[in-house]
């Protein structure tokens, strides 16, 4: 297999060859294993929602045209699709959950091993849920507003919306939504809701299931945007920090220790206690201590906040393994791949498993609980210790790929970086270079990598046409990680890539912000939670101007989307009124009905809608034209 019709990542394919010369397959030959993979799945046709079946509709309109019970393709498309995005739903919800709980036993003062370190987020956080701060200890502050956080996921009047998303989006879009009756109340009854009424013999109306559907997904942007606002509270909210990006992290000379996975409530106390333990590391042998780097969403996180480096994204998890020099990868929750315990098992790298609801076979598994955080992070450590005592000094091959990122770029400090222009008002400077146009626009890219695209090829084709179009750039989750990988979040890559007029004033910011330089041709906005944050950017806004969020020049593209989390992401940022581009043809072709309903449909319900198209350099031409239509509606 030619590696670079796969990936464009240089470390893959440094990296591939020596997966290859192990025998040890990678995700790029199960792919090629995989093919021809189902056309019914690929169109969203195969029904396996009951034992009667699976039941496929024909496509093609030779052979049958329902299932067994009678459900058609319009319904079996559009039940496959809301059940993907409820599962997107309760991923970042139990995220979410499992934050809020941490943090009310924190406010309890049961959980010693956290703390609120960032007490002013908390009471601007709590000030947004109507939560009294005056003379309040932070503990009681805490405690209300993770306990206000979980009415969102118990609250039983389905005319009172979800806390956080009453907290988080304009008016007008709230009152829309309203309207459309797809306002959660309740984050785990929306998914229950969802499942519900798809089992065999309920809801098979595709529209309203659709409509179903994307109260699931605003559920979804609830989970997040709670999440990201209380790991905030509790773990520091991101300012810029520069680190770096690629396989080229991994040190020959340190304990090397991947964090893989999502939720920061480990790998948070995994980085305190590796520093508490370099002395170890140096007397095992490693005379550069502990290295922590990080792989997808945790590694999103603590880059965020502490300027770890990232080892790769998504679909090279493997990779960090065929190094050799990975002493262990610690793995929570969400898109981690099974097969890498697998190819650990080929090395001398400990694999471990943290979660009890997420273990892996051939996995050590130790058991995270907040109560034992600190002494369950030092067991897991000295595994990685003890495990760099057992390399084979042949087989390490460290590529020395990586590349300059600055990073951490919440809302908060791009806003405090928009200040040093203007204290007063510092949402002006932003908003005169929109309507002057120096700015053309506005792009969250977001989203994850698939098998099915060159990996990162697709951001970085898009990106590049946007920044010369002067469209200001935004990213999160994979996205993020491969910008950072491919040079693409310093300040070399403004001087590169950006249009001269975004060029200027992202300069003028940076600058001014003490950065001695532009700001970063993209803006690392944090993990796939953290899109929440581009949302908070865009309410202020769209506030300021008196829009909503679809009239604003804003749009969203998840080049590479695989998961069903990324799916639901991408059907609340319709459902918010984003155009929002998907280079991945979704399984929903099968149906026209549905395809309709989820492009032309959703405009005329939501103002926002789905833009299909596979061909980077097109769909950046297609972005730019959507975002002069917005400009053009709003006179500017
Ligand atoms: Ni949550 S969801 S592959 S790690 S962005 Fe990465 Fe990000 Fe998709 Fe997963």
């Amino acid at each position: 297999m030619d590696i670079k019709i796969r990936s464009s990542d240089p470390a893959v394919i440094a990296l591939c060859p020596v997966a290859e010369q192990e025998g040890i397959a990678t995700v790029f030959d199960r792919y090629e294993m995989q093919q021809p993979q189902c056309g019914f799945g690929t169109l969203g046709l195969c029904c396996r929602i009951c034992w009667k079946g699976p039941c496929r509709v024909d496509p093609f309109g030779d052979g049958p045209q329902a299932g067994i019970c009678g459900a058609g393709k319009d319904t079996i498309v559009a039940r496959n699709l809301i059940r993907m995005m409820a599962a997107g739903a309760a991923a970042h919800s139990e995220h979410g959950r499992h934050i809020a709980l941490a943090m009310q036993r924190v406010g309890k003062g049961e959980l010693p091993d956290y703390h609120i370190r960032d007490e002013e987020k908390l009471k601007s956080i709590a000030g947004r849920l109507d939560i009294a701060v005056a003379d309040r200890t932070i503990t009681d502050i805490a405690y209300d507003v993770a306990t206000k956080t979980l009415e969102d996921y118990q609250n039983q009047d389905s005319k009172v919306p979800c806390h956080w998303i009453s907290a988080s989006l304009p008016a007008k879009r709230l009152s829309l939504l309203g309207k459309l009756g797809v306002l959660p109340h309740n984050i785990d009854a929306t998914v229950a809701q969802i499942m519900s009424r798809t089992h065999i013999g309920c809801d098979a109306d595709p529209e309203n299931l659709v409509l179903g559907g994307m109260r699931g997904a605003l559920a979804d942007f609830n989970g997040m945007a709670l999440a990201t606002e209380l790991s905030d509270a509790m773990f520091g909210t991101p300012k810029p920090v520069v680190t770096q990006a690629n396989i080229g992290v991994i040190k020959k000379q340190a304990v090397n220790i991947a964090v893989n996975g999502h939720n920061p409530l480990l790998s948070e106390v995994i980085c305190d206690i590796a520093s508490e333990m370099n002395s170890i590391a140096r007397d095992a042998g490693a005379s550069e201590g502990i290295n922590i780097v990080g792989i997808c969403c945790t590694g999103n996180e603590v880059m965020m906040r502490h300027g770890i480096p990232l080892a790769t994204n998504y679909l090279s998890q493997e990779m960090a393994i065929f190094t050799g020099a990975l002493d262990a990868m610690v793995v929570d929750v969400q898109c981690i791949m099974p097969s890498l315990p697998q190819i650990s098992e080929c090395y001398h790298t400990e694999f471990i498993t943290t979660m009890d609801e997420n273990k892996m076979p051939g996995a050590r598994h130790v058991s995270f609980h907040e109560d034992k955080a600190r002494e369950t992070a030092r067991k897991i450590v000295q595994y990685a210790i003890d495990a760099y005592g057992r390399r084979d000094a042949k087989r390490i091959n460290i590529p020395d790929i990586k590349q300059t990122a600055i990073v951490g770029f919440s809302s908060e400090a791009v806003m405090a970086a928009l200040a040093t222009l203007n204290a007063a008002d510092p949402l002006a400077p932003l908003v005169e270079n929109i309507v002057n146009g120096n700015i053309l626009g506005v792009a969250l890219f977001a989203g994850c990598n698939s098998t099915r695209a060159i990996q990162d090829e697709n951001f970085q084709v898009i990106a590049k046409i946007l920044a010369r179009n002067n469209v200001l750039l935004l990213a999160t989750g994979c996205g993020a990680g491969a910008f950072a990988k491919h040079g693409l979040m310093n300040q070399q890559a403004t001087e590169a890539w950006a249009g001269d007029s975004l060029k200027a004033v992202l300069t003028a910011i940076g600058v001014s912000a003490g950065l001695e330089g532009p700001l970063p041709l993209i803006l690392h906005m944090g993990s796939c939670v953290d899109n929440s944050r581009a949302v908070q950017l865009a309410t202020a806004l769209a506030d300021r101007l008196n829009v909503d969020l679809s009239d604003l020049p804003l749009v969203a593209s998840a080049p590479e989307a695989m998961s069903e989390k990324a799916i639901a992401i991408a059907s609340w940022s319709v459902a918010i009124g984003l155009p929002t581009h998907l280079g991945i043809v979704p399984q929903v072709t099968g149906s026209a009905v549905v395809t309709d309903l989820i492009t032309e449909g959703a405009k005329d319900l939501f103002g926002g809608y789905f833009l299909v198209e596979s061909d980077p350099a097109l769909a950046a031409e297609k972005l730019v034209a959507v975002i002069r239509e917005k400009r053009h509606a709003l006179g500017i």
